[in-house]
């Protein structure tokens, strides 16, 4: 487990192979998971990406205006405090809604556009 801690704005956090404590208190910043299992937590940063990765990742966030990444075979990826400036992103060749499990509490999900991706 690699312990990682940002408190910078404005910067990239790229998680490494194994798997990953990330903590994030700086606004503006892209987070990579990377491989296998993150535990993600965004604390007081805000205009945050978070890409999770491949693995299934916990991603804790407390931050405004957060975009998280979802990509087909990224695993299965927990969200806590998904909130209402927040953003989900799902893509993915030949994604199937049928295969995605969205278990929400007490969090709203509006569907903005549905693609070609989406084929049923
Ligand atoms: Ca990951």
């Amino acid at each position: 487990m690699s312990w990682i801690y940002n408190y910078e704005d404005n910067t990239v956090v790229t998680g490494t192979s194994e798997d990953d404590s990330i903590s994030n208190d700086g606004d503006s910043v892209t987070i990579d998971g990377g491989a296998v299992n993150d535990y993600i937590q965004n604390y007081y940063g805000d205009s945050v990406t978070i890409d999770g990765g491949a693995g299934n990742d916990y991603i804790y966030n407390y931050g405004n205006n957060v975009l998280i990444e979802y990509a087909s075979g990224d695993g299965n990826d927990s969200i806590v405090g998904f909130n209402e400036t927040s953003t989900l992103s799902i893509t993915g060749n030949g994604i199937n809604l049928s295969d995605a499990v969205i278990k929400a509490h007490r969090i709203n999900i509006t569907a903005i556009s549905l693609k070609e991706a989406i084929s049923s």
